[in-house]
């Protein structure tokens, strides 16, 4: 399964427009206006899955070679299935049992057509991204001494949720204690994800045109006091959070060009750009590698920066960005999101169409294990928690299956050396609904596993999320009803129940209820104790409402 990306012309209007094109002679004509809009479609709906380059990661590889039917219509070469225009419009149309979802429902005919065509073409390639256009996009807004020196507001900001609202370019800070939206800002287009400084004033955000907007929330209400762009396509950011490194540095990934940036953490001055591109696990070269989850080790003064294509895990030391040390260790292509477990000493990452997940040991620098699992390990960050039967497990719920995983992590107390047996297996699978699964969350102090499925094709299960007792983990989950919880009124398209997130002191979970760009979404606050629901935030401001951020969980990464 995969997202029906999305952006939009605001987005696209950033995309750089210089691109190179070797169109090929022998595939269907295009006009010049059709190539425009195949473009635009493509880096809207199709790049984030299939790559700019078109090689290939969660979705297939998409290059002429084998989506050009030959002059005659000839659809076979020396074994190899050459697809063609009518192949290719089904595929878009109504996907496929390999996971791409249908467009049918999102594009026209004459779209579907124009897109078949136009990817039996050699694909563009956008310009590069360098440190000078970097420092020709940044904008220090307030300098670091002009900003409040101390916080000017009486808001409890350990229970703020940094909201996502996807298709607004904007991002919703809500405040957890009174549900009242403190202010909506604008960010980058379709913000991928928020990162908290490790200080908690600062939240940095990330849009999918690479867009990075530092947050300051001491002031009365909360403004932006600096933005950069990195690239034309992002998905990632984490400051430096080591003693003595808090907030010095800002590292972000971007998909294009494929390269990390290394930024000032109060400012966003940009410092030092490192590419990924080289050679994948399987000695190849790939000229995409794309910069895919990041996050700052607890325990050395390092990123852990995983390289998608390419299946190269970087721990980058941040001690000397001058003279950089990298430790690269091979795990498996496809690296996509993940989270610590829970002695956060290892780092959990899905290696998502190898069907893996890796684990890095942050210590001793080197890969722990890696897991095979149910298709797809789709995290986010994971959940942890104490099995009675097997200790410490890392759950992951799964795209392409109708499972959560439960890996078990070692635990550092010699009391549990009996479940060191267990270490590193799938020692549960936990039955779902369905597949399409994104996201599953957990807290310390809670007794529920909450997993979503927003990516299923059953309105029932897309609409709703599940709740397992970790007491009884042979208990069918309990279903939530969250569209329906919501209270509004049934719209045409399915309304995803996405993202769980704990308020601070792990009482209630928040849930997005994300509608179409024109209907009307919600969060959907469950209590974590009775599963009763216990507010509903629909304001017309919320608006496709995705990820959501509870500051004090994501600064201090509990999950
Ligand atoms: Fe995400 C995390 C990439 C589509 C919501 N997403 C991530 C991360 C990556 C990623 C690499 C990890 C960042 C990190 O931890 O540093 N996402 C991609 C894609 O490439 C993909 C498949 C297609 C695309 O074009 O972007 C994609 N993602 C989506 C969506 O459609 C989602 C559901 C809605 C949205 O807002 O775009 C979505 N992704 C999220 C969220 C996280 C995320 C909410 C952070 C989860 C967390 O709890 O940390």
């Amino acid at each position: 399964m995969r997202f029906k990306g999305l952006m939009s012309a605001v987005a696209l209007a950033t995309l750089p427009m210089a691109m190179s094109t070797a169109f090929a002679a022998d595939a269907p004509p295009l006009s010049d206006d059709e190539r425009a809009q195949a473009k635009q479609i493509y880096f809207e709906r199709c790049a984030g899955c299939h790559g700019v380059l078109r090689k290939g990661a969660t979705g297939k590889n998409l290059e002429p070679h084998w989506t050009k039917a030959l002059a005659d219509g000839t659809k076979m070469e020396g074994g190899t299935l050459k697809l063609g225009t009518d192949r290719l419009e089904k595929i878009i149309a109504y996907g496929t049992d390999g996971g791409m979802v249908n467009y049918d429902d999102i594009l026209t005919k004459e779209e579907i057509n124009l897109m078949a065509r136009y990817i039996q073409h050699t694909p563009d390639v956008p310009p590069e991204f360098s440190l000078k256009d970097m420092e020709n996009s940044w904008k220090l807004i307030v300098p670091v001494e002009e900003r409040p020196k101390k916080q000017m507001n009486k808001i409890n900001l350990k229970n703020i949720f940094a909201v996502t609202l996807r298709d607004t370019g904007k991002l919703a800070l809500i405040d957890g204690d009174t549900k009242q939206i403190w202010d909506i800002l604008d960010t980058g287009y379709a913000v991928h994800i928020s990162r908290l400084s490790a200080s908690g004033r600062y939240v940095y955000t990330v849009g999918r045109d690479g867009l990075v907007t530092l947050i300051d929330m001491w002031y009365e209400k909360p403004k932006t006091v600096a933005t950069i762009r990195m690239g034309s396509d992002a998905r990632s950011v984490d400051t430096s959070k080591f003693k003595g490194y808090e907030d010095k540095y800002l590292v972000g990934g971007t998909y294009w060009p494929p390269q990390y940036s290394i930024m000032d953490g109060e400012t966003l001055k940009p410092l030092k750009i490192v590419s990924t591109r080289g050679m994948t696990v399987d000695g190849e070269y790939h000229p995409e590698p794309r910069v895919a989850s990041i996050v700052s080790s607890h325990i050395k003064p390092e990123w852990v920066i995983n390289v998608k294509e390419t299946g190269m895990i970087l721990l980058v030391d941040y001690t000397d960005i001058e003279n950089l040390k990298t430790t690269q260790i091979d795990s498996a292509k496809f690296l996509h999101d993940g989270g610590w477990d829970a002695s956060k000493r290892y780092f959990m990452v899905a290696a998502n169409a190898s069907n893996k997940v890796a684990a890095v040991d942050t210590k001793t620098g080197k890969l722990a294990a890696l897991v095979d699992t149910a298709k797809i390990p789709h995290p986010g960050r994971g959940a942890n928690f104490t099995h009675k039967q097997y200790g410490p497990v890392w759950a992951t719920g799964h795209l392409g299956d109708d499972v959560v995983s439960l890996i078990s992590t070692p635990s550092e107390e010699k009391k549990d050396a009996k479940f060191k047996e267990h270490n590193w297996k799938v020692v549960e699978e936990l039955k779902m609904p369905g597949a399409g699964n994104l996201f599953v969350k957990t807290h310390p102090k809670s007794q529920n596993l909450w997993a979503d499925a927003p990516m299923n094709p059953e309105r029932e299960v897309a609409e709703s999320v599940y709740v397992f007792d970790m007491n009884d983990l042979s208990k069918e989950p309990r279903r939530l009803d969250v569209a329906k919880d919501s209270g509004l009124p049934m719209t045409t398209a399915i309304r995803r129940a996405v993202h769980p997130e704990y308020s601070q002191d792990g009482s209630e979970v928040w849930i997005s209820l994300w509608g179409g760009k024109t209907d009307q979404s919600a969060i959907v606050i469950y209590d974590d104790k009775t599963l009763k629901l216990k507010k509903v935030i629909t304001d017309p401001n919320i608006v496709t409402p995705t990820g959501k951020f509870n500051v004090f969980n994501t600064q201090f990464d509990i999950y």
